[in-house]
């Protein structure tokens, strides 16, 4: 089997999530085409002893850890404002890339990346959208393209988390430029979810944002007179949203809603959609991500069936089988499928490309705009 050096960059939570993927992969997928290998990892300094212990060589020099000729493969973990001159440094040295969602800060950043990455068919670009490996997603996808309920009438995707209250301080997480806040953080996935399960993708929209909190904690670095440094704590304006809430039409006429937040109290990561068609409907949520719920019109019984689909042949099945996965599973399914494309096999489900990215920020940056001159924006507007 041969072997790929993996470089990533960035060693925050999803570098050492992602590690435990790589090492995953022909675990649990003896198939895999092939192997990826922790290489470098780019990382801060105080980051390096948890990367080596991971397996991975530590570099602080950015630059440096991409355009290593040892490595084809880079995966960019880094804070969102940091994807955009990483993802074009990685594709000008050759290298494949997988980067972490959203793709950009900026619709025009975001465009400037899929025309780099598009000039180099022959390299990866896969987009970091993990919940598309939630089996029970994937038979969502299946079932929708089938046809079997007819005509989508209205989607309803939600993201609702629960950290992001007053005492929460301030981190990149929470400034516009940054990284986008909440509708970046959460609403990419949702709408990321009602494109890949349906298809479809918002036309026009009105958004309300709102921030419950309006200044936060942030920790900043200052040059003290004698010209050594100091982090203090300051108190700053929050530039982001807490939560945003859509309406919207979709390309095939129908109309939905998006919610996230992140002052859900109890709802730990809860991702969810209710999709309601001419003869059916179809539910899931985070917080049982093996099943999809289906209700059939037609079904004399009248009563939903909750379908385990993370066994019994869904999609990914695993030789190693357990009959419910994690979120460490759908992060070892989706390096996995990056093997696979490398190795240009037909993907299980088909990854999320920068291009498909680039749509999602489309839509992030119409739901900015709607909120904030208080009207309808058309997609086309965005370009
Ligand atoms: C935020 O809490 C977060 O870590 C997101 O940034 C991830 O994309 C999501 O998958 C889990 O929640």
């Amino acid at each position: 089997m041969r072997e790929l050096p993996v470089t990533i960059l960035g060693f925050g939570m999803m570098g050492r999530a992602r590690s435990v993927a790589y090492e995953s992969v022909t675990r649990i997928f003896p198939d895999a085409p092939i192997k990826p290998v922790p290489y470098q990892a780019f990382v801060l300094p105080h980051e390096a002893d948890g990367a080596k212990a991971m397996g991975w060589e530590p570099n602080l020099d950015l630059k440096d850890a991409v355009c290593n000729p040892k490595t084809e493969y880079i995966d960019i973990c880094l804070p969102n404002a940091m994807h955009y001159a990483a993802v074009l440094l990685a594709l000008e040295a050759g290298k494949h890339v997988f980067c972490e969602k959203p793709l950009a800060v900026s619709v025009a950043e975001a465009r400037e990346m899929v025309a780099a990455a598009e000039a180099r068919p022959e390299l990866l670009n896969s987009v970091h959208f993990t919940y598309r490996r939630a089996p029970a997603n994937v038979y969502a996808r299946q079932l929708i393209a089938s046809n079997r309920f007819g005509k989508l009438l209205e989607s309803h995707n939600y993201y609702h988390q629960h950290w992001g209250g007053p005492g929460t301080g301030g981190s990149w997480r929470f400034d516009l430029k940054a990284g986008g806040g909440t509708v970046s953080d959460l609403g990419s996935h949702a709408i990321d979810m009602l494109y890949f399960t349906t298809g479809q993708r918002p036309t026009k929209l009105c958004a309300l944002q709102h921030a419950h909190v309006k200044e936060r904690y942030f920790n900043v670095e200052k040059t003290r007179e004698d010209g050594s440094k100091e982090n203090v704590r300051e108190l700053r304006p929050v530039d982001v949203d807490d939560a945003s809430k859509v309406v919207y039409y979709l390309e095939n006429g129908a109309i939905g809603t998006l919610s996230c937040t992140r002052n859900a109290h109890g709802s730990e990561n809860s991702q969810g959609y209710e999709l309601y068609f001419e003869s059916g409907a179809i539910r899931w949520n985070y917080d049982a991500l093996d099943y999809l719920e289906v209700y059939d019109a037609n079904d004399p019984q009248r009563g939903w069936t909750r379908v385990l689909c993370s066994t019994n042949g869904y999609a990914y099945e695993e030789t190693a089988a357990a009959p419910t996965i994690g979120y460490r599973d759908e992060l070892t399914f989706g390096c996995y499928e990056n093997m696979r494309a490398i190795a240009k096999l037909e993907p299980i489900a088909p990854i999320a490309t920068f291009r498909d990215a680039y749509e999602v920020d489309r839509t992030i940056e119409a739901i900015r705009l709607s909120a904030k001159e208080e009207r309808w924006v058309k997609l086309e507007e965005i370009q």
